[in-house]
């Protein structure tokens, strides 16, 4: 498809923003500094002998002057990180105490940040949760059958707490990154701390991270908004998914409820109704009839909830990397159903969709335009914001510096954004390169590498190194797009 795959010309709007992210685990270190509670991602690392750890990762918690001045040296306006909850309060509640070490660090990266112009949109939770809280209250496994609203109160403490020390300077907030890995993989299929699985585990996980979200959203609102004046939302992953077979509509509709099972299960709560979409609540009630259970394993918002939870977000924040290519499957009937199981579908990937060091991420730039239309008409056409985009590439030796798989994947999912909002009038307000700097990539630990910068992880200082992503997206944001006969351009048409 020539036309779908076209370089378009031309460029963002003036106050288009161009940021770059980083999440606390993957690039702080400092792991038990000035008595930090551990995260369940600590717990994970240090069990059995397990190499990578976040112990040190980037050592950003001493050299985050030295990471602001290449993301100025980049010309970006913002950047996203996010705020470890068990360095604020080390069980991960405020009434065993309060790690003021932990504050002075962030307020001090805030302060650097923004003597330097760029703004910080500050993430709240990404992923590293105080293991306490694990162990106290079952995490975000939490409730439910009792009542109890613990995990949401205790969410809610640790953001006023935030809003209260950061938010003079912090106009930005995301909740959650996330949720989708958070509940499935934490505690649906235990791929990822604290490794629970359980065939209702990532709904009832889902359940309380919806709930915890709007508690954080309604203290900003109710406590903040008035004097501070900033905003706040919910990062969601989306794997765009198009239909195997286009012309036939069990096709179409498996692709449709693939989307609804992954951005819909949190999105369709927030931005349309208080609820989740219709086809994961008629599923999961069939699934449960077939698995003779008494009730769905997708649990239900009273109407007092749904109304708590509708229209908390002031913006769409959006982390994209890929599309899968979906075909139904009937209905899946197992004694042992997961999550995949339960969309009904199977998914795959054409054979020339490039791939990618990592096995979920095919290179698929036209992906992220039709994910971005699809937010427009589903949620009321809301201002969308990237707040993650990027693709890794392998740990080698010699380590790879020009990176051109990745300027060739920034330079085309770019011009996809461009190509929403210029052609299409999606309200697309910012792209965010994932990442600053290579870092601790969860699972694979340090053996895929995602940064603008390289990072040097056997040297004890830490050093970073400018890949030739980083000089790509300098002139990137410098020419605000790809503006018709600059120099830029025509080095792009060159690569296309
Ligand atoms: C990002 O999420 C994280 O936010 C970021 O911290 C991390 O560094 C980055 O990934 C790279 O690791 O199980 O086959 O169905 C990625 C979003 C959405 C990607 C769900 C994987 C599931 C693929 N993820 N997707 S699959």
């Amino acid at each position: 498809d020539r036309d779908r795959d076209a370089l378009l010309k031309g460029t963002f709007p003036e106050d288009f923003i161009w940021s770059s992210a980083s999440a606390a685990y993957q690039i702080e270190g400092a792991w038990n500094a000035s008595g930090k509670g551990p995260s369940v991602w600590d717990t994970l690392a240090h069990q059995g002998n397990r190499q990578d750890t976040g112990d040190v990762a980037c050592d950003s918690y001493h050299k985050y002057p030295e990471d602001v001045q290449l993301m100025k040296q980049m010309g970006l306006k913002y950047y996203r990180f996010s705020i470890s909850w068990p360095r604020i309060f080390p069980t991960g509640e405020q009434q065993d105490g309060v790690n003021q070490d932990g504050v002075r660090y962030y307020n001090a990266l805030i302060d650097e940040l923004i003597a330097n112009d760029i703004t910080p949109m500050v993430t709240l939770f990404h992923w590293d949760l105080p293991q306490v809280l694990q162990d106290r209250y079952g995490g975000f496994l939490n409730n439910l059958t009792t009542n109890s609203t613990v995990i949401h109160d205790l969410f809610g403490d640790y953001a006023r707490f935030c809003y209260r020390n950061f938010g003079d300077r912090v106009k930005y907030w995301i909740t959650f990154n996330d949720p989708w890995i958070i509940a499935l993989e934490g505690y649906g299929i235990g791929t990822y701390p604290p490794m629970l699985t359980d065939p209702a585990g990532q709904y009832i996980a889902g359940h309380n991270i919806i709930l915890a979200h709007a508690r954080a959203y309604h203290i900003y609102n109710d406590e903040f908004r008035a004097t501070q004046n900033g905003k706040v939302s919910i990062a969601l992953s989306c794997d765009w998914a198009e239909p195997k077979l286009p012309h036939q509509p069990a096709s179409v509709a498996a692709a449709d409820r693939y989307v609804q099972f992954f951005l819909g299960w949190f999105a369709h709560p927030i931005y349309k109704n208080g609820d989740y979409p219709e086809v994961m609540k008629t599923t999961l009630a069939r699934k449960a009839l077939e698995e003779g259970r008494t009730s769905s394993r997708l649990p239900e918002f009273t109407s007092q909830q749904k109304s708590y939870i509708r229209g908390t977000a002031d913006f769409f924040a959006l982390n994209f990397y890929t599309t899968v290519e979906v075909e139904d499957k009937g209905h899946i009937v197992t004694d042992n159903p997961t999550y995949f199981t339960d969309i009904d579908v199977i998914k795959d990937h054409p054979a020339d969709w490039p791939q990618s060091p990592f096995g979920w991420l095919y290179v698929v730039p036209w992906g992220l335009r039709r994910a971005l239309g699809f937010i427009r008409n589903e949620y009321g056409d809301p201002d969308i914001f990237i707040t993650e985009n990027g693709r890794p590439d392998h740990d080698r030796d010699p380590p790879i510096l020009m990176d051109m798989d990745r300027i060739c994947t920034y330079m085309m999912y770019t011009n996809e954004v461009m190509k929403a909002r210029n052609l299409d009038n999606v309200k697309v307000k910012a792209y965010t390169a994932w990442s600053l700097l290579d870092g601790f990539e969860w699972m694979p630990g340090y053996t895929v590498r995602f940064g603008l910068y390289y990072v040097d992880f056997s040297d004890p200082d830490r050093k970073r190194y400018p890949k030739a992503s980083s000089i790509f997206y300098k002139q990137l944001v410098r020419n605000n797009g790809f503006p018709e006969g600059s120099e830029f351009t025509k080095y792009v048409e060159t690569m296309w």
